[in-house]
């Protein structure tokens, strides 16, 4: 049974290469074929417990377009979870699906982002991420200053995802799927690399 802070449980579910191939080939117009790859970082990486996340069109997985380290963090009877983002990003292009290349990943080689911070929360049978509120999270997009407005959700056999990004001013949305959530299913788990908290 896992509870509100169980960061084991949430970071074993999300351990995994993800992808909405389902998805894609039933609404093509509105879905890419997307992969999203997150890989369990040493246990002594940062405070929290870190996942490098890999996002890609399933097409050119060797050029993912997202690189980012989720950090968790347990904070009363929630989790924190901090975004970064890697400051030269091509450097670790596979490290999702290579260890030892994620193994020289450094703490100086990422930035946490400003205002990207979310709480996640238990459902019962789920846990739900959100963006902490306050238009935080800035994402220029063509130019245009947006911030992001999301939600996922992850469980044991699949991981929604609604990131959308809104005008500043009129809350209108400027990016983001307008079809509903990328629906993930795991093709594979690295989840038997966290035992107990900790990764091995
Ligand atoms: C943006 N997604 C963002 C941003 C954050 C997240 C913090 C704004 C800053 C940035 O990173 O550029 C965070 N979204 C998350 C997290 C999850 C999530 C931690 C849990 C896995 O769902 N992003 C995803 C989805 C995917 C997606 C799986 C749907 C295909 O992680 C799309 N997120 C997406 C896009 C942006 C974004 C297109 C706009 C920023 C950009 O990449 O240019």
């Amino acid at each position: 049974m896992t509870h509100a802070t169980d960061i084991g449980t949430l970071t074993r579910w999300m351990a995994g290469d993800f992808c909405n191939q389902t998805q894609a080939i039933d609404n093509p117009p509105f879905f890419a074929h997307i992969r999203v790859c997150m890989r369990p970082m040493s246990s002594d990486f940062l405070p929290g417990t870190c996942l490098f996340l890999e996002q890609a069109y399933d097409f050119a997985l060797n050029q993912p377009y997202r690189l980012r380290v989720l950090e968790f963090l347990p904070l009363d009877d929630k989790i924190l979870l901090h975004n970064h983002s890697l400051k030269e990003g091509d450097r670790f292009f596979g490290a999702a699906r290579n260890r030892e290349l994620l193994q020289q990943i450094k703490p100086e080689d990422i930035v946490e982002m400003p205002g990207c911070s979310m709480w996640v929360e238990w459902s019962g049978h789920s846990f739900i991420g959100r963006i902490q509120p306050g238009k935080g999270c800035k994402v220029n997009w063509k130019g245009q200053d947006t911030y992001l407005d999301n939600e996922f959700e992850i469980s044991a056999d699949r991981l929604l995802s609604l990131d959308r990004g809104r005008d500043l001013v009129t809350d209108e949305r400027v990016w983001g799927s307008i079809a509903g959530p990328f629906e993930f299913s795991r093709r594979s788990s690295f989840a038997d690399e966290i035992v107990d908290g900790i990764v091995v």
